[in-house]
């Protein structure tokens, strides 16, 4: 077992205690990553992480992943600790959460079920919460166990917030016909905004790309008038958002905000935001905008390229964009600079750096031969 760290939060936060394990001695580099970004998550989803246990077992109990004598050092912090939440950095079966919790007494989540609770948390718009809504029921799907009995568990609390007001679905059937229509629904608004998209197709579209938090919200505002919200929560942005960038004297471009990629994020969710995910697969050019001062940034750098291959959209030409050149040291922007020499730096928070963005999308696509 290993202690990191404590984040502080209100008096009324859920006291939360983070599991991760691993197979190996080696990817424990790897795990302490992923779980400062847990942490990072759960924060955003109101919680306060009190603990962080970690195991490397090379081989996992499929009753409860970690053990069950784990399991009982588990109960134990619990128990000190006055834990209410435990959340594990793998996903997890229905049947070993509810092993775990049997022997824990406490609520058990795991990272999925958390990223899709902010994701509920921060849809605003009908599309996004469909799609939320779509998300969350495909996940719950096959971990049913059966009629009614998770009802019980839909108390309250992070990884219990649904869409909307609606209470997640327990019914194996309803669920289904949800889906189908939710599904039904989404691809018409797909379709419309397909229709919306056609008739302005003289106007060159760029989509910005990047990990969740890189700025993507803070870039589009830099370079137009628009006021997209920014914050320093993971996932403000849910719900794709299309806005006029203009560059004197006459030249005009549309430039599209859409949510953030993370590592490890489940295939299922990404499906579930075709609609909004549209805008990369039609954009004609793409901004990757990279927050230049993480630690990961690199590795952030690959995540979202294979999310894009994923998408297919991998063909699509890229800009890199470092941003957060504000915070970013000189020395360190050299590195870059010579790692990526095709990239631009900015800070989007200043405006630094937007001046020659601009010009190189003017010249991009307006620029003869
Ligand atoms: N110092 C500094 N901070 C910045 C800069 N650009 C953005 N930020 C901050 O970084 C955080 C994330 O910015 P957003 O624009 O919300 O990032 P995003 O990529 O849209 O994030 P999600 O929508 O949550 O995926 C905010 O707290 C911003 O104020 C910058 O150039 N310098
Ligand atoms: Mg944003």
């Amino acid at each position: 077992m290993k202690k990191t760290r404590t984040t502080s939060n209100e008096n009324t936060a859920e006291k939360v205690l983070l599991v991760g394990v691993t197979q190996t001695q080696k990817e424990r580099w790897l795990l302490a990553q992923s779980l400062e970004e847990l942490a990072n998550l759960t924060a955003t989803a109101g919680g306060e992480v009190i603990e962080t246990f970690v195991q490397i077992k090379s081989r996992f109990d499929p009753a409860t992943l970690i053990g069950t004598g784990k399991a009982r050092e588990l109960a134990e912090i619990c128990q000190t600790f006055d834990i209410d939440l435990i959340i594990f950095d793998k996903e997890l079966s229905a049947a070993q959460i509810r092993n775990i919790e049997k022997i824990t007494g406490v609520r058990i989540i795991d990272r999925t079920t958390l990223i899709l609770d902010i994701f509920s948390m921060h849809a605003r718009t009908k599309e996004a919460k469909l799609q939320v809504e779509l998300a969350q029921l495909e996940y719950r799907l096959p971990r049913l166990v059966g009629f009614g009995i998770e009802y019980s568990r839909l108390g309250g609390g992070i990884g219990t917030r649904g869409p909307g007001e609606k209470k997640l679905e327990v019914d194996r059937r309803r669920i289904q016909q949800r889906i189908s229509t939710l599904k039904r629904v989404l691809k018409k608004i797909e379709r419309t905004k397909q229709v919306q998209r056609k008739g302005r197709k003289n106007i060159p579209k760029i989509c910005v790309v990047g990990y969740t938090n890189a700025g993507k919200s803070s870039l589009v505002n830099a370079l137009t008038k628009a006021q997209l919200v920014t914050s320093d929560k993971l996932f403000s942005t849910l719900d794709s958002n299309t806005s006029v960038l203009f560059v004197p004297p006459r030249h005009k471009m549309l430039i599209s905000d859409i949510v953030g990629f993370l590592k490890n994020l489940p295939h299922d969710l990404i499906a579930s935001f075709h609609a909004t995910l549209a805008e990369v697969m039609e954009a004609d050019m793409l901004i990757h905008i990279v927050d230049a001062t993480a630690e990961d940034a690199e590795m952030k750098i690959l995540t979202v390229n294979n999310v894009l291959e994923e998408m297919d959209a991998h063909k699509t030409p890229a800009l890199l964009v470092f941003n957060k050149i504000d915070r970013l040291f000189e020395e360190e922007q050299q590195r870059l600079t010579e790692k990526y020499p095709n990239a631009l730096f900015v800070a989007a928070k200043t405006g630094k750096g937007c001046y020659d963005l601009k010009q190189h999308l003017k010249n991009f696509f307006f620029k003869k031969p």
